[in-house]
Parts: C-alpha cells; sequence; structure tokens
C-alpha cells in the first residue's frame, strides 16, 4: 500500500508543478504596459510614456452645454486624469479618470504590427457612476478623435448600463457593467484579419466570458480592413462623465491569443 500511496503523491506534485509551470509561461508572454506603481501620484500626462490632452480642438465636445464644467469646458481637465491611490486598495496605485475628465484623450505606444494574427491587451477597469469612458488600440501616431480607434470597448450609462464593442461603423451592446466592481478585459486582436474578440471577468460574469453580439464573437475594427500597425493605447472620455473611472494592470502579449491573467490570479479587488 505504502508505495503506491507514494505513487499517487508523487503523480499529484508533478501534475502540479506542470500546471503552474504552463501558467507562469502563459502570463510570461504578457508584458506591463503599465500598473501605475512606480509613477507619481497626481496628473499623468509625461509620466511613462503616457500622453494626455483636453481635446480642446474637439468644440462640439468639449464646449458642450452638458458638460459637468459648463462653460469652462474641457480646457483643464487633463489635470483630472491621473495616477491615483485604489479607492478599494490602499496598497495600490492605479490610473483613475476622475469625474469630471470629459472630453481628455490618453494614449501610450505598443507595436502590434499589421502582419501579426494574434495578440493579446489586458485591462482592469472599474467604474464608480456615470461614466463614458473608451478603452483600447489606435493605429494613428497622436489619436485624439473617434475614428482614431480600432479595437474599442465604451461604457456609456446614459443610453445603456452595458459595455458595447465597437463592430465597424457602430456599437454594439454587449455585456452588464456594474458600477463599483472591478473587471477584467482581454482584447484578443488579430490585425491581419482586422478583427478582434472581447473577454470580460467580474460581476455577473465571475467566470471569463467571451463578449457575443447576436452570436457573433469576432468584431470588425472601426475603420475596416487597412495595413494598419496598432501603435497606441488610446482611452478617451466624452460627456457625460461625472463619476471616476480606474484602470490598472494593463499588459500586452504580441504573441498569442493569451487567455491567462496577468494579474497571477488574484481575485479582482472590490
Ligand atoms: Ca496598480
Ligand atoms: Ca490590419
Amino acid at each position: 500500500m505504502k508505495p503506491n500511496y507514494l505513487r499517487v503523491i508523487s503523480v499529484l506534485a508533478l501534475t502540479v508543478l506542470v500546471s503552474l509551470a504552463a501558467a507562469s509561461l502563459a502570463q510570461a508572454q504578457f508584458v506591463a504596459i503599465d500598473t501605475f506603481e512606480k509613477g507619481k501620484l497626481g496628473p499623468l500626462d509625461g509620466q511613462n510614456g503616457w500622453t494626455s490632452k483636453a481635446g480642446t480642438h474637439d468644440k462640439a465636445h468639449c464646449y458642450s452645454k452638458e458638460n459637468a464644467n459648463g462653460e469652462a469646458g474641457c480646457d483643464a481637465n487633463a489635470s483630472r486624469v491621473e495616477i491615483a491611490v485604489d479607492p478599494t486598495d490602499p496598497n495600490n496605485h492605479v490610473l483613475q479618470y476622475s469625474a469630471k475628465a470629459e472630453t481628455v484623450h490618453t494614449y501610450k505606444a505598443i507595436n502590434i504590427p499589421n502582419s501579426n494574427t494574434a495578440a493579446t491587451l489586458f485591462f482592469r477597469v472599474r467604474r464608480t457612476g456615470e461614466v463614458n469612458m473608451n478603452w483600447g488600440t489606435s493605429d494613428v501616431a497622436v489619436p485624439k478623435d473617434w475614428p482614431d480607434y480600432e479595437v474599442q470597448l465604451n461604457m456609456q450609462i446614459v443610453d445603456t448600463d452595458k459595455l458595447r464593442v465597437r463592430d465597424g461603423n457602430r456599437l454594439v451592446e454587449a455585456a452588464p457593467f456594474e458600477a463599483n466592481t472591478w473587471y477584467k478585459t482581454w482584447f484578443v486582436i488579430n490585425n491581419a484579419e482586422d478583427t478582434y474578440e472581447v473577454l470580460v471577468q467580474g460581476g455577473a460574469s465571475p467566470k471569463m466570458t467571451q463578449l457575443s453580439v447576436g452570436g457573433k464573437t469576432k468584431f470588425t475594427f472601426r475603420n475596416g480592413s487597412a495595413a494598419n500597425d496598432l501603435v497606441n493605447i488610446f482611452l478617451r472620455t466624452t460627456p457625460p462623465h461625472t463619476a471616476d473611472f480606474q484602470f490598472d494592470d494593463i499588459y500586452l502579449d504580441t504573441s498569442s491569443r493569451n487567455l491567462s491573467d496577468p494579474t497571477g490570479g488574484a481575485s479582482a479587488r472590490r
């Protein structure tokens, strides 16, 4: 009995080791774009390769009557996009699009070549209330307008409480996005084909769930087909954005469809 028992123990141990090795290998392919632990608390612009600017050129949105800043417009709003203490964890720092940070575009360079057929971009995200936040990638060197998106997720609670995915020339409702709840989002991008998939975990979806709209799981780049390297992470708001939106743990794997969790499987912080 004893040798058999030992053999079972060793097989179990080996299985655990192999699983751990496989998991860390998958995570190892993710490269951190930013976890916001090294920057200074305060405005993000100019820190760790990030640019964050008020969209004063976009008069219709910057000076919209429904802008939370009223006639002051969006001129001072880049200062509201900042590295902040995570409201759910005093030991963690996040990128926060704070309340009233309307019509601010923020970007940081990445590179997903046009020939790339499988890259995975990961974010953790959370909102506290009414937001109008967009996150994804751009093929434009200095992105600042809506058509500069190719891969785009939108959270805008005026029309819907749901995440919306950009599919070519329209936004389609996809999944609930609760307030005060951390979500993990994976974009699996095929730049050669100009399509992407989105997977989400959090809130009512405790397990990773592939976003599907009318049975469709592959969405088309905003501007359709193009020979375009994706060169920036691109974030943008528009009115009304009267609550806070946090980003953390932005990771990119340009080598594969990688559905591992680069945060090491830690449960989403609330
Ligand atoms: Ca962090
Ligand atoms: Ca392409």
